[in-house]
This record gives C-alpha cells, structure tokens and sequence, in this order.
C-alpha cells in the first residue's frame, strides 16, 4: 500500500513536470496531457545500454545514442505462434490480416494465418543464392494487391559464377499455392562474387513507386561504390513497378549517375519504414563495430559509409581516416556502440497501446531483443528493450492495423505481442 502510494505521487510529481515544461517550451496543453495519459511522464530510466563503446568517439549532438531509458506501461502479453519457420526473413500483413513470410534459405514464401498455422510454401519463385546472407529477402505487396494480387520481392541472384541483389515480381494465385507470370524488374549491378551485405527491404511509397535497399556487399573492394552514383550498391532506389527509374528521382537526367539511386553512402541497409505522421523514410542499418545506425532519409543525399562512421573494423583497425563527421555527409539520428544488428523496422500505427503510438520498432539480431525507439521532432528521446529475455536473433517485425507486432527469429519462431485482454 505504502508502495502504490509512492509510485502515485511519482506519477502525479513527474505529470506536474511534464506539464509544466511543456508550457515552458511553448507546446500545445492538449498535446501534453495526452502525453501524460498515455503513459509519456513516465520517470527517465538509465539508458539501456550499460556495455562499454568500441571507441571513445563523441556524438554529433546530445542525444544521438546511449538515450534514457523507457518503459511501457500498458501491460501486454507476448506469444510464440510458431516455431516451425525455417529462416525466415521478412514479414508483411496481408489484407486479411494473415502474414506473408519469407524463408530465407528455401528461397520461399508463405502464409501463416492470425493464430500461427503455416500453409505449405508458395512454389515458382526464381532460385537464390542462399548462401551466408543470401537468400529469398523481403516482399511487400502491391497497393492494389486486393485487385491484381501482385507481389514484388529482393533476393540475392546468380548471375554469372556472381551475385546481386535483384527485385522481381509475381502475381500470387487465386489459391495461393503458387507465383505466377513472374519478372525479374531490376538487378542491383555490378554483380559481385561475394555472400554478404545485400541488403534489403522493400515496399511502396505514397506514390506507388517501389523503393528498396542494396548492401556494398562488405569487401574492401566493393565498399567504396557505396558512393558511386554509377553503382547501385550501398544505395537506396527507387523504381518504378517495371524496374524502370521512378520519375522525380534526384539524380534524375544526370548523364553520369544513376537515375534510380534515391540515396547513397549506406553499408548494408535492413530496415526501411515510412513515418506514420510525417511520411519519411526511416531506416536502419548495419554499421561496422559500434557503429549500426538509424537514419531519416532525404532524397539525393549521402549517409556517409565509408567516410564516416562511429564504427571501428571488426578486427579492432579504424575505418578510413576514423572520421565521423563531416560537412556534406549526413548524421545518423541515432546510432548503436556496441552495435545490436537492426534488421526489419516498423512503427507501430495503432493507439491500442499508447505509449507506443508512432514509436518504431527494430528487430534486433546479435542484440537478441526488439528494441523501441520513442521519436519527438525527428529525434530519439527515449529507448526500450523488449522480448530481451528470449534470447532470440530477431529479424524482421511489422505492426497491424488492431495495435498487435508480430515478429519472426532467425531460429524460425513466430512471436505476437499484443495489449493483455
Ligand atoms: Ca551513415
């Protein structure tokens, strides 16, 4: 009893706070006590990160990682589906509800239904190369899917005794068994003989236009077309739904630059969302050692690798000129020392538990949690560790519409988490 009361005068000491210093600064009343209700006054936690950095390199600005720690209020319950997945990798909804899953090393797809039942998988994709990181990638359906039942998908492809990143696309058939009239639309050259950094996620941006993410596919002599604008590796494109550069593009009628790059400087880029209020692009992406990173993605600019980075080689070396930041170049809005492996990103759209509302949400792998990002004015002010007991290599998580994440692990589990009943 003595307990609850404590906690309640916290609550009530750190709700006057916020109050206050929102009038403070000028932002709408209605804003901060909706803060309040929704759980946002809640006290400031040591941030999640207690491991020590890989260097001793100083943020761009205050803020920009090691955030304070939060926590969720609302309780929720966490299910494992299924267990039955085999690699999977991405995971979209389908109109109904039900997910579309990747399998990475079978090079196929499949359904799972709300409560985890698995359909057999989906036949006549083209083959991968499955090897390492390769594979059947990600898979986003076409915003008039409910019409045409086209789907468009990444893998890594052989081409030649090489490799890339290709997109290819698929009408999925009436009794979802198969995938048929399919075309490869657009390969991520040069190819390479390499099995690392492809990328990739994909979906449709409001315009209808596909966009997508490569890896500089991690060798030493690959890296540096991370910022070629004649190479379509380290980069995020954006197509149209045949391949072809979507109108608008920055580099659209450079004679020397690719037309279908949208940004470039990126190492090997997993997690791609659109913000559910602003409409930007986010995304995550592997960094070397202590140096992953989530981005705010404007058309046309350069993120950097491998010029900057707060990162270090895997084998303890510096990265270049050990710089990390650089006028031209752009920041990370937050970045990760030790790093966690962010791979498929979503924010989470519903108010069912509101103190998540437009939080985005990383699956993480080497970091085995899912971790949830609290974001004001493009800025990470707040972050929390979920499902770290799990000890799961998390890799891709997307929201649904009733307020519910589902997720999927390297080991093939199938995770729902929802607000408890
Ligand atoms: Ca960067």
């Amino acid at each position: 009893m003595q307990k609850k009361l404590e906690m309640l005068k916290k609550h009530t000491f750190f709700g006057l706070l916020s109050v206050s210093l929102a009038a403070f600064q000028g932002c709408g009343s209605a804003e901060s006590k909706q803060d309040i209700e929704n759980g946002r006054d809640s006290v400031k936690l040591d941030p999640v990160e207690t491991a020590a950095p890989n260097s001793d390199y100083k943020p761009a600005f205050e803020g920009q990682t090691r955030i304070s720690g939060i926590k969720t209020n609302t309780a929720y319950d966490v299910q494992i589906l299924s267990k039955e997945l085999k690699r999977p990798w991405g995971i979209i909804t389908l109109p109904d509800g039900r997910l579309l899953i990747t399998q990475k090393e079978e090079g196929n797809m499949l359904i799972a239904t709300k409560d985890g039942i698995l359909s057999e998988p989906i036949t006549g994709l083209p083959e991968v190369d499955s090897r390492a990181q390769g594979g059947l990638l990600d898979v986003a359906l076409d915003p008039d899917f409910p019409s045409n039942r086209m789907i468009y998908w990444t893998y890594s492809g052989k081409t030649g005794g090489k490799n890339l990143t290709a997109v290819a696309k698929g009408k999925l058939s009436e009794d979802e068994k198969t995938v048929q009239q399919v075309k490869v639309i657009y390969e991520a050259t040069p190819a390479y003989d390499g099995r690392l950094h492809y990328g990739s996620r994909i979906l449709f941006d409001k315009d209808g236009y596909i966009i997508f993410s490569t890896g500089e596919r991690s060798d030493l002599e690959t890296r540096p077309q991370a910022q070629d604008l004649n190479s379509a590796l380290g980069k995020i494109i954006r197509i149209t739904k045949d391949g072809q550069p979507a109108p608008g593009n920055p580099f659209e009628g450079s004679a020397d630059k690719r037309p279908e790059i949208y940004s470039y400087g990126h190492r090997n880029v997993q997690g791609l969302a659109f913000h559910p209020v602003t409409g930007d692009l986010w995304e995550t992406e592997f960094g070397p050692r202590g140096g992953d990173e989530v981005n705010l993605i404007q058309p046309g600019k350069n993120y950097g690798w491998p010029i900057i980075t707060y990162g270090i080689e895997y084998s303890g070396s510096k990265v270049g000129d050990a710089i990390q930041q650089k006028e031209g170049l752009e920041q990370p809005i937050y970045y990760y020392d030790p790093v966690i492996s962010p791979s498929g990103i979503t924010f989470y759209k519903a108010n069912t538990i509101p103190e998540w509302q437009n939080n985005l949400f990383i699956a993480a792998l080497s970091g085995t949690h899912i971790a949830r990002l609290l974001i004001e004015d493009n800025k990470v002010v707040g972050e929390e560790r979920l499902l770290a007991d799990q000890g799961q290599r998390f890799r891709d998580i997307v929201d649904t519409p009733d307020g519910a994440l589902y997720a999927v692990t390297d080991m093939g589990w199938l995770y729902l988490i929802k607000k408890k009943d």
